[in-house]
């Protein structure tokens, strides 16, 4: 480093915002200055940013030059859960789980992500586990009989099929307990008709009441 040396200028380590080391630098370090030996960095944990700081002050056309930085010893644990999947694509990075199942495949392992079947109810309460949408019952051919309901999309209003098509959100899953139509069929064992055409209102709102 060249620099006029001794009014304020200094070199400083920086993790993420806080300086964990600075150097003042003073006439005896103009030219090139080394600082040889390490300088400890210890208790990082999680993703940090390392930033190297050279200060000049009153230094017109002033050059600074970092060279030659090695990182020693790093002992950097990338599995922190020890479940043999690195921290960057443990889909839990903090709870073991080597199958890394993710039902919902939404990025957050079951054995982390509070709502496995992304059906908006919490696993806790969740009555059925594993809920799909759209569901394969009644079948996208057939299409929903009249006045039937069933999951057709993601965001958790049952759909009802015409002639009174347009009470969106009369049932939801949270009123369900996080059961789609289907499971509600296999629940209270419905008939056929449940099966071809869709839950009828009378279905879901027994299912509703049971709960
Ligand atoms: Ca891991
Ligand atoms: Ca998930
Ligand atoms: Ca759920
Ligand atoms: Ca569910």
């Amino acid at each position: 480093m060249t620099s006029s040396a001794g009014d304020g200028d200094y070199a400083a380590i920086f993790v993420n915002s806080t300086n964990i080391w600075k150097q003042l630098l003073n006439d005896e370090m103009l030219g090139v200055w080394r600082k040889s030996g390490p300088i400890p960095l210890t208790g990082l944990s999680g993703d940090v940013k390392i930033y190297i700081s050279l200060k000049g002050t009153n230094d017109k056309n002033a050059e600074f030059k970092i060279k030659n930085i090695k990182f020693l010893n790093t002992n950097i644990d990338n599995d922190w859960d020890d479940d043999g999947v690195l921290n960057d694509s443990d889909n839990c990075p903090e709870i073991s789980n080597s199958e890394q199942q993710d039902f919902d495949l939404d990025s957050s392992g079951d054995v982390c992500d509070p709502d496995d079947d992304n059906d908006f109810v919490l696993d806790d309460i969740d009555v059925c586990p594993n809920t799909v949408a759209p569901e394969t019952v009644p079948t996208q051919t057939s299409g929903l009989g009249k006045n039937r309901w069933a999951l057709l999309d993601a965001t958790g209003e049952f759909t009802q099929a015409p002639p009174k098509q347009g009470r969106a959100g009369l049932f939801t899953t949270t009123a369900t307990k996080g059961c789609s139509c289907e499971q509600i069929i296999v629940a209270l064992n419905l008939g056929r008709g449940h099966i071809k055409k869709g839950c009828s209102t009378g279905a879901i709102e027994e299912w509703i009441n049971l709960y």
